[in-house]
């Protein structure tokens, strides 16, 4: 690749990272997203990892200083430096319960995709190169979070199995990470859609953001009636499956899930845990998300409801990622990267763009509206890492240089258009350019 578009794109990369950083942690946009996300500030300690190592563990445990006794580890943690009003649905809608020892900052009480282990191992990983005081460094915050990553991953494989299968549960789309993905289209058309509270409460997003770009009033209708259903049964998660009207398998989450106990390996290792209790763990999700979300009459992988216990119709990038997993049976790593190529999503061989988040034949197929069309670096990166996991060496080379072609052409955006490869979104997003680091290193 160019090596002046790579210096470009470093120093891009490098400059929203820094102007994104909000004194103890970083924001994945400052007008659109001005609190800390959960998955995203994995994402962003990848790319830290190589400009600015201290704050990848500052980013981190900013973010698990604000996890909770039952280890959940809260999808948005709160600044209380801004204000009430940018962001909804702000800390007092959330309204979660105080315990013990909580910090002075609030969250919510949905959690996202745990990529944590997996970026603390990466960090871990990278440390040494920076020299000595990083890698001591890189071994007591790694010391720190062990247990808490455990926590993290105990919750989720058990209060979280509200199917009994072996797989975790979101309780709302939010928590995939992948909002208004057609995925959750069948199991949120059971969610009724209050519109009077789009009445009481004022969709922030829409006053800085496009709403052609952005998840439908409908969609927000749903979002905030599951977040008050779960808010006011206290955010147990004892007999969900009985109170709640969304409970879904996703095979993205659960991928990531099986992915982060391998990363548990080789940090329960190094910090002198038993690495076995991590490898079995991922083996068991793993024949979990082959046996129970893999559908042989069309061998995709599709998110399953819990309540109804059907596959989902839509055929959507969630279903590429369990090809992170090493354990995956070989036939279905090969379905996987047979729908990748296929015209459905077309790797970069036939269309010059990195995956885009859907169906690109599927008559709901939206080339501007979030995660309905548009191209997303996070899932390409995943993809791509899945890639080499399995041996494809050449489309990971492949996948990696139309990522890096693409932001270097457009900008470090939260999502492009899956056509023209136009920036949508947010600009100056934070793991676009945190991962774009990564790309290049
Ligand atoms: C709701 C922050 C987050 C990402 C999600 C993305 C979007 C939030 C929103 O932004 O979700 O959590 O307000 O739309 O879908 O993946 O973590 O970047």
């Amino acid at each position: 690749m160019h090596t002046d578009m790579s210096a470009d794109l470093w120093k891009s990369a490098a400059s929203v990272l820094d102007g994104n950083w909000a004194h103890d942690h970083m924001v994945p946009s400052r007008r659109l997203y001005p609190h800390q996300w959960s998955w995203d500030a994995a994402f962003i300690a990848i790319g830290l990892a190589y400009v600015n190592p201290t704050r990848a563990w500052r980013d981190l445990r900013s973010l698990f200083e604000a996890q909770w006794p039952d280890g959940r580890v809260p999808h948005i943690v709160f600044d209380p430096l801004t204000a009430e009003g940018d962001y909804f649905p702000g800390p007092a809608f959330w309204d979660v319960p105080a315990y013990g020892n909580r910090p002075a900052r609030g969250s919510t009480g949905l959690v996202q995709p745990p990529m944590h282990a997996i970026a603390a191992w990466e960090v871990y990983r990278r440390a040494a190169s920076h020299g000595a005081r990083c890698a001591h460094e890189a071994g007591e915050q790694l010391k720190w979070l062990y247990p808490r990553l455990v926590a993290q991953q105990e919750y989720l494989t058990g209060r979280r199995d509200t199917g009994g299968r072996g797989l975790a549960s979101i309780v709302h789309p939010w928590e995939s990470g992948l909002d208004n993905s057609p995925s959750w289209d069948a199991a949120m058309s059971g969610v009724p859609a209050d519109l009077g509270l789009l009445d009481r409460y004022r969709r922030r997003d829409l006053q800085v953001a496009d709403a052609a770009h952005r998840p439908t009033d409908v969609d927000y209708a749903r979002y905030l009636g599951l977040v008050i259903n779960y808010r006011d049964g206290g955010y147990e998660d004892a007999g969900l499956a009985h109170r709640h009207a969304f409970l879904v398998e996703c095979p993205s989450f659960n991928a990531i899930l099986a992915a982060a106990e391998l990363a548990l390996v080789h940090i329960a290792a190094v910090v002198g845990a038993d690495p076995m209790i991590h490898r079995r763990r991922a083996r068991r999700i793993t024949e979990a998300i082959s046996t129970h979300l893999y559908d042989e009459r069309t061998a995709t992988f599709r998110s399953r409801d819990v309540r109804t216990g059907t596959l989902s119709p839509a055929r959507c990038v969630s279903g590429l990622m369990p090809l992170l997993l090493p354990d995956l049976p070989r036939e279905q790593a090969e379905a996987i990267m047979a729908e990748a190529a296929s015209p459905r999503f077309g790797l970069p061989g036939t269309t010059g763009l990195p995956v885009p988040s859907y169906d690109r034949t599927a008559p709901g197929f939206d080339t501007l509206r979030y995660w309905r069309g548009p191209i997303w670096i996070n899932v390409n990166w995943l993809l791509r890492r899945g890639m080499l996991v399995h041996g494809y060496r050449g489309e990971a080379e492949d996948l990696r240089e139309a990522m890096v072609r693409l932001v270097h052409d457009s900008g470090h955006y939260e999502y492009f258009h899956p056509e023209t490869g136009a920036g949508i979104g947010a600009p100056m997003f934070s793991w676009t350019a945190a991962l774009s680091l990564d790309l290049l290193a």
